[in-house]
């Protein structure tokens, strides 16, 4: 395949060059304005830049004379015509093109939760394959990821979590009454303000007795200022809510006014089981207190966690932590940038 990058003041010049440079066949892999000259940016002239190929079969089927074939150079040819059509060298991922060889990144261009970082991804992975000629591109991926998330730790006394039903909250809370109680040697207490279910409070309860840690139970802000009173000695205590209650305007005014997030940090726990789109939303609606990092939960039952990309990209939080099964408390990562990346790379391209 031969390809040329042809830079122009307008998308008509840019197609007329190739058209020139190229034949009438030639196929756009890829167009973007870009900016040239100037000092930092100051008088800078907008250009087309413009990427086209020609399939070297087209050029050798313009320029070579065919011969009137025989019977059975006729055969031949006919099987060499089929497959070249059966084997086009560029296949459509949605708008953008792609060379055969990197057919294994189509669904990657058209995945919903990348859809921010499809024409930056596709250009990426394009221009290194034509500069390289190497069609494993996964490490080109894995930077482009790495480059997105950001991770983070806590050293606030408060940890409280919120989030939508069912995406594993108490779970998570008690997986993480065990890390820092059993792992970094630290005083832990419990509070629940999730009153809603009976079950809750006593999964809670369980997970307390077994680590020997102190539990209250808030029912209201009054035992929440109690509870945070009985528990100053401790270093963290964290705090398990229902998602509803973030979602009461009035709920989170009074919260604010008896609480002081400074010394809290806000995990709002995302599950990577619900569609990306579902995400985002949930995300814009567990606004009303400050997030400060994201927990991904039940990464163990999904096959791919490009929403992770997607929504650092979207809201630039950072990652907390990722559980990755219902069992307490080993199921949950505390992993850095570059191994979450990996992860999501061989996931998604597995
Ligand atoms: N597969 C999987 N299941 C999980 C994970 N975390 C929690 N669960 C399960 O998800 C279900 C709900 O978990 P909870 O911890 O009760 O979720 P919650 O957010 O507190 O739910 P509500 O308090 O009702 O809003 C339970 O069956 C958990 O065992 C995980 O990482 N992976
Ligand atoms: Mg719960």
């Amino acid at each position: 395949m031969i390809v040329k990058k042809i830079v122009a003041d307008t998308v008509a010049e840019a197609m007329e060059r190739v058209k020139q440079e190229l034949g009438e066949e030639a196929i756009i892999l890829n167009t973007r304005h870009i900016k040239v000259g100037g000092i930092f940016g100051v008088f800078a002239k907008r250009k087309v830049e413009l990427v086209g190929s020609v399939d070297e079969h087209v050029e050798d089927k313009r320029t070579v004379k065919v011969e009137q074939p025989n019977r059975v150079n006729l055969h031949v040819n006919q099987i060499e015509q089929r497959s070249i059509v059966e084997r086009p060298t560029i296949i459509t991922t949605g708008e953008r093109p792609l060379p055969r060889e990197l057919r294994q990144y189509a669904k990657l261009l058209v995945e919903p939760a990348l859809n921010q970082l499809a024409e930056h991804l596709h250009e990426k992975l394009v221009s290194t394959y034509y500069q390289t000629q190497q069609a494993e591109l996964n490490t080109v991926l894995l930077e482009e990821v790495q480059a997105k998330i950001r991770t983070k730790t806590t050293h606030s006394k408060f940890i409280m979590l919120t989030g939508p039903t069912g995406v594993g909250k108490t779970t998570t809370i008690a997986k993480l009454a065990a890390h820092f109680t059993l792992t970094e040697k630290k005083r832990v207490g419990l509070i629940t303000t999730d009153t809603y279910r009976i079950s809750a409070i006593e999964q809670l309860n369980t997970y307390a007795d077994i680590l020997g840690i102190p539990i209250h139970v808030a029912y209201d802000l009054n035992d929440f200022e109690q509870a945070k009173e009985a528990l100053q000695s401790c270093d963290i205590v964290l705090i398990d809510t229902a998602g509803r209650n973030f979602l009461d305007v009035g709920y989170v005014e009074q919260l604010k006014s008896r609480h002081t997030f400074e010394e809290t940090d806000v995990f709002l726990v995302l599950s990577l089981t619900a569609k990306y789109q579902d995400l985002l939303r949930m995300y814009d609606r567990f606004q009303s207190v400050p997030v400060s990092g994201i927990i991904f939960s039940k990464a163990d039952e999904t096959s791919e966690l490009w929403s992770i990309v997607g929504l650092a990209e979207e809201s630039d939080v950072p990652i907390y932590c990722i559980t990755t099964g219902q069992e307490v408390p080993e199921d949950i990562l505390f992993s850095s940038v570059e191994e979450i990346s990996q992860m999501i790379v061989e996931r998604g391209m597995g």
